[in-house]
């Protein structure tokens, strides 16, 4: 029998600071079950990693949110890689793998740097400016919409887009209602835009519908297939560079380290993706009954993955609550791990490093110019504000 927590991952005191409580999840056992939930739950390194990797028992197809697609209708139609199992997910995401290739990301590069460098001057010029609403917020929109192709028209509900789904990976909460008041646009928004029609020629998007007609997936799934890069292509960075900043910023010292040597700079936000993981957790659902470290999980159960609290588990890391960019950090799952392991890492690296290193290059000191704001979402640990001050270098 595992020990039963009967404390809420989902409530607003759990979302606001998720790190106050992943000790008392760890520390309950290797799986513990969560009643508020009705739920099994793994935060310990060890559990979590060796889930993620067995993806037959913990399956994806079931929705990787609490609810069961094999009882429960999809909040939308599955992701055809997030929400899909072998031999569909191997189908698109080989499809995917081809698109967001270390080639494309090599003529990328420029691109963006010079972007981030103009951008981060701008920022740099004024002494004071928010770390989230101009910095976090806005660099990953002036690269990855374009990078895909979309129509220039409605581009600013992506973060509305993504906070809906992300929050819809959690129970139906007042963080979910509230989170999706009035945001009912974007998801028309998002259909539309992934249409064959209303893509830009050049970009990943219409590249999925190439492929496409290179018989490798169905037109419908070219459209879902492009859903997926929208939906997990730009919350996710936006916090992790907002992260990356205010991990820099109160860590002072660590910043120093980085000016000293930007070729820390992907060590850097690899260590704020560790320290601070924008994807809290996942869950996967059991294809059978399985035995985890001496308790017995049924077949058809939700399991709730820690992401976070296994990239600060004490038995897998030194020193886990402290920011050390030079760690490392080979084996995170700030990314996931396995076969589902995220296919826009990369892309979220390269927007990481350009960021660092463009802040490292330019500032010679950063502060804290208040506390920051926190959005709460059900899966993302995201945040509203965060004011900042710096020295130009
Ligand atoms: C998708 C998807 C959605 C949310 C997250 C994600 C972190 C993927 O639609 O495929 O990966």
């Amino acid at each position: 029998m595992p020990a039963t927590l009967t404390l809420d991952p989902f409530d607003e005191a759990f979302l606001a600071d998720p790190y106050a409580h992943h000790e008392t999840i760890r520390n309950a056992g290797p799986v513990v079950w969560l009643e508020a939930l009705g739920a099994y739950g793994m935060a310990r390194y060890a559990e979590v990693q060796a889930a993620l990797r067995d993806h037959v028992t913990f399956c994806s197809a079931r929705g990787v949110g609490l609810a069961d697609f094999a009882r429960e209708t999809p909040f939308r139609p599955p992701s055809l890689l997030l929400e899909a199992d072998p031999p569909l997910h191997d189908r698109t995401r080989s499809l995917m793998n081809k698109i967001v290739s270390l080639g494309s990301l090599k003529e990328l590069r420029p691109v963006w740097q010079a972007k981030a460098e103009r951008l981060v001057d701008e920022l740099v010029a004024r002494r004071h400016f928010d770390a989230v609403t101009e910095l976090g917020e806005v660099f990953p929109m002036l690269v990855f919409p374009d990078t895909i192709g979309l129509m220039d028209e409605g581009r600013e509900h992506l973060l509305d887009y993504a906070a809906i789904v992300f929050n819809a990976f959690g129970p139906r909460n007042a963080v979910f209602e509230e989170g999706n008041r009035g945001k009912e646009a974007a998801i028309s928004w998002v259909a539309e835009t992934c249409r064959r029609g209303n893509l830009k020629p050049g970009g990943w998007g219409m590249a999925v519908y190439a492929a496409a007609d290179a018989g490798l997936c169905t037109e419908d799934e070219a459209g879902r297939l492009v859903r997926s890069f929208l939906t997990a292509g730009v919350d996710t960075t936006v916090n992790g560079i907002s992260h990356l900043v205010l991990a820099l910023a109160q860590h002072p010292s660590e910043f120093q380290r980085l000016r000293a040597n930007t070729k820390l700079a992907t060590r850097a936000f690899e260590e704020s993706l560790r320290w601070d993981s924008t994807v809290q957790t996942f869950f996967r659902t059991t294809a059978r009954e399985v035995e985890v470290a001496g308790v017995t999980i049924p077949e058809g159960a939700k399991v709730l993955l820690f992401l976070a609290a296994a990239n600060r588990d004490p038995a897998r890391w030194s020193d886990p609550d402290s920011f050390r960019i030079e760690r490392n950090t080979s084996g995170h799952v700030g990314f996931g791990f396995g076969i589902h392991q995220c296919l826009g890492q990369m892309v979220a690296r390269l927007e990481g490093e350009l960021v660092a290193t463009a802040l490292a290059e330019r500032v010679s000191a950063l502060r804290p110019a208040g506390a920051p704001v926190r959005r709460l979402n059900n899966t993302l640990h995201a945040l509203a504000s965060f004011p900042v001050e710096i020295d130009p270098a």
